[in-house]
Formats: structure tokens, sequence, C-alpha cells
């Protein structure tokens, strides 16, 4: 077989038999695959994620899904060039001539840079509308709840109703209407996050400022989990959050001592 570069052109002397456009084939098998995984990932997403019970549920599986998509392309693209010249252009017998050297392509390395550029900017972009949405202003009717986290438990505040959860395992909030938590710590870091409900902050002692605005869409029970390692019981440090009408969470208010 005589030397054959990515291009297909021979090199050398004029071969046997007409060699194969390789790079034509590689890309068709790039493409092939690409789409095949991405359709896949599309298909099995929504089996493989949590579902989502808020906008910001909702946001981050879409988020995964999408960038999973987008990734698919990138890594078929590294997997099918090395797989497809591993096997295509192995040599049994050691050879004994160098091969050609590869010649500058200009093109092929502005092309390069240009898809690469514009699809770290499409990420940047995507991840300010994310972060924007996620940090945007609540409405008038936001419901607070000041959160504090301490070895080993949870305490909720509802400061516009007096009402104070300390321990319970069992907390509600009320369905379709914003909800800000104010997540602090009254010893060490611990990470507040309701994973159903799209939530994450850091509870870092003598810090009130980290705030999460979510409103949970749908009716059901969430995990309240601890993300940050915080001591000897810290796998204990969960509780649960029951997503609940308004007349069953005025109710709930009342039975914790705060008016709704
Ligand atoms: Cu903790």
């Amino acid at each position: 077989m005589s030397e054959t570069n990515i291009d297909g052109n021979t090199g050398g002397v004029s071969p046997a038999r007409k060699e194969p456009n390789h790079l034509r084939r590689a890309i068709i098998l790039w493409v092939v695959l690409s789409v095949i995984g991405m359709v896949i990932v599309v298909i099995i997403s929504p089996f493989v994620l949590p579902p989502g019970a808020s906008d910001l549920g909702n946001t981050d599986n879409s988020s995964l899904t999408l960038l999973t998509v987008l990734a698919v392309p990138v890594s078929m693209f590294v997997f099918v060039f090395l797989l497809y010249s591993l096997f295509v252009f192995r040599v049994k017998d050691k050879p004994t001539e160098d091969a050609v050297p590869l010649k500058p392509r200009p093109s092929l390395q502005i092309g390069w840079m240009a898809i690469t550029g514009v699809l770290c900017l499409f990420l940047v972009i995507y991840g300010l509308f994310a972060f924007y949405q996620e940090s945007s202003a609540a409405s008038t009717n936001t419901l607070i709840v000041k959160v504090t986290a301490q070895q080993w438990q949870w305490t909720f505040e509802y400061p516009q109703s007096g009402a104070t959860s300390r321990g319970s395992q069992v907390i509600e909030l009320p369905v379709n209407r914003p909800v800000q938590f104010y997540v602090t710590s009254d010893d060490v870091l611990h990470g507040f996050a309701i994973r159903a409900l799209g939530v994450r902050a850091d509870a870092n002692p003598g810090e009130v400022t980290n705030t999460a605005i979510v409103t949970p869409t749908v009716i059901g029970s969430y995990a309240v989990q601890c993300v940050e390692l915080c001591g000897l019981f810290h796998s204990y440090m969960w509780e649960q959050v029951k997503v609940v009408s308004v007349a069953d969470f005025n109710f709930w208010i009342t039975s914790q001592g705060g008016r709704p």
C-alpha cells in the first residue's frame, strides 16, 4: 500500500488500486454516529434525569440534556478519527521509510479555532442567560424561607408568618408561588440542596447572602440534602420538603405556630 495522507491523496509511486477517499469516509462516519448518539441522548435523558418539579429543576434538566447533546459530536470527532486512523492506516511490518510530512493547512486551523470559538461563545451566552434567570428578582408574592444549617439538622423559618420548623424532618411549600431561600449556617460549611427543585446554595457561617429563588410547580415530596461534608453525621442531614396546595400550606403554617 502506498503512503496515504488523511485527504486520501496518495504520495510517492502511483497506487495499484484507487485509494478510497478516507477523509470523506471518516466525516460520513462521524456525522452518522453523532446523529445516532444525539438522538439516543434525547430519548434516554428523561428516564435518567430526576423529574423536574420547578422552573429551575426543568431548566437544570434541559441544560444537562442540551450540553450532553452538544458534547456528542465533539467526542465523536475525536473517537472516529482516532479509531479510523488506528485501524485503516495500520501497518503490520515495521516501516522502513518516514511517513509523508504533514503540510500546513491554515484553513483547517482557522476553521477549527472558529468552530471552537463559536461553541465557547454559545456556552458563555447560554450560561449568562441561565444565571440571570436563576438570580433574577422575585415577585411581590414571594415566600421568604430562612434556612439555617447546623450539625446536623436544618432550621426553617417563615418570617412572613412567624412559623419556625426546627428538626421536624418535613417542611411544606405552596405550589406555584415563588420561594426565596436565605441560606446560612450556625457552625461549619453545609450545602443546602433540593435536587428536584433545582435548588443548591452553600450555607456559610456568618453569611446570609446566599439565596435561591424557585417556583415549585409539581405537588409532591422531595429530598432536602446537605451536599457539603460537614462532620460525622453529614449523611443523616436530610429532610423532606412537601410541595402542597395553598390551602394545605396555610393549614401547615398554622400548625407550626404561624399565621397564614
Ligand atoms: Cu451539613
